[in-house]
């Protein structure tokens, strides 16, 4: 699809993160085709299922082609998009539920191929879609509908997780700001491997952490989120585990390596090695 879906008539409820997060994305996708000057056809959106990934079918303006698959394979998909056509740029939209619960086992093997695309990730800490059901990331001893009695599991560190499995590019960012998680979305596409973007994108019905990640003075909250300092220097990896280990949200770009090839770049390669053989050269090595 690259024009808006008529028959998807799924809204997101009022001040929905998400809606910062499409933003976002749309300015990202608009600096992109300006700077490399291609339509915005060139794009192309690979969503998980959830209200999160509900975003590729509400984006304004001109349509970025878009791909809805099933929930918790959207890595796969997009492997297959890259490889296909290594040309367009490959983002995508997952929430926490989707990435990080049914989807997790498709992050190591995408970073250990620096596959090439940028992922948006939109933790809300809840599986929103779904009726505010617990996630990897809610916190423990969260009363919800599938943890009545409070949740017993401990919640995993995605930007922990990230690290460890070797993702080249670790942005964190919440999605009230919508101008600089586009910066962050930006240099993440623009990255050669495989970058993600993950997002606190807070679910106003189940579980609204507004005042948590942005602080309320009057009520004496301090705000969960802060800026990475200046001087960080994301290739250093003991550096990106300090500001992790710090917790909170942090805001900005945590790591980023460089020194890898990504897959695409790596799989021209090895075809150019590669000998074509004709079918009955094939055969006769079967010695049939
Ligand atoms: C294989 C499969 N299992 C379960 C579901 C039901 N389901 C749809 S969305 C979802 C969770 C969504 O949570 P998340 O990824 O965090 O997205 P959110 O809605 O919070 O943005 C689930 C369990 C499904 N669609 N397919
Ligand atoms: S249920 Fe939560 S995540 Fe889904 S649209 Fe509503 S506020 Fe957003
Ligand atoms: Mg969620």
């Amino acid at each position: 699809m690259s024009a808006n879906n008529p028959e998807y008539d799924f809204t997101w409820c009022p001040g929905c993160g998400d809606f910062g997060v499409r933003r976002a994305l749309e300015l990202a996708m608009t600096e992109w085709n300006v700077k490399y000057e291609t339509p915005m056809a060139n794009n192309v959106v690979v969503a998980g299922i959830g209200c999160s990934g509900n975003l590729v079918h509400l984006l304004e303006g001109d349509q970025p082609y878009g791909f809805h698959g099933i929930h918790g394979r959207s890595l796969p998909l997009a492997l297959g998009v890259k490889m296909a056509r290594p040309e367009l740029n490959v983002v995508t939209v997952a929430g926490d539920g989707d990435f990080l619960g049914i989807g997790a086992e498709h992050i190591g093997p995408q970073a250990a191929r620096n596959l090439n695309i940028c992922t948006v990730i939109m933790d809300n800490s809840v599986y929103g879609l779904t009726k505010g059901q617990a996630s990897p990331t809610t916190v423990q001893g969260t009363v919800t509908s599938s943890t009545p009695y409070g949740k017993l599991e401990t919640p995993i560190d995605p930007l922990a997780l990230y690290l460890t499995l070797g993702v080249t590019y670790i942005a964190s960012s919440y999605s009230v700001k919508p101008r600089d998680l586009a910066k962050l979305i930006f240099d993440g596409m623009e990255h050669q491997g495989f970058s993600i973007v993950h997002v606190q994108s807070p679910c106003t019905t189940y579980n609204d952490t507004f005042e948590v990640l942005k602080g309320n003075k009057k009520k004496g909250i301090d705000p969960s989120a802060w800026t990475i300092p200046a001087d960080h220097d994301p290739s250093d990896r003991a550096q990106a585990r300090g500001i992790i280990e710090q917790g909170g949200v942090p805001l900005g770009l945590i790591y980023q390596d460089k020194s890898r090839p990504s897959f695409d770049a790596g799989a021209d390669e090895l075809n150019k090695r590669a000998s074509q053989k004709d079918t009955a050269t094939l055969l006769a090595a079967y010695d049939l």
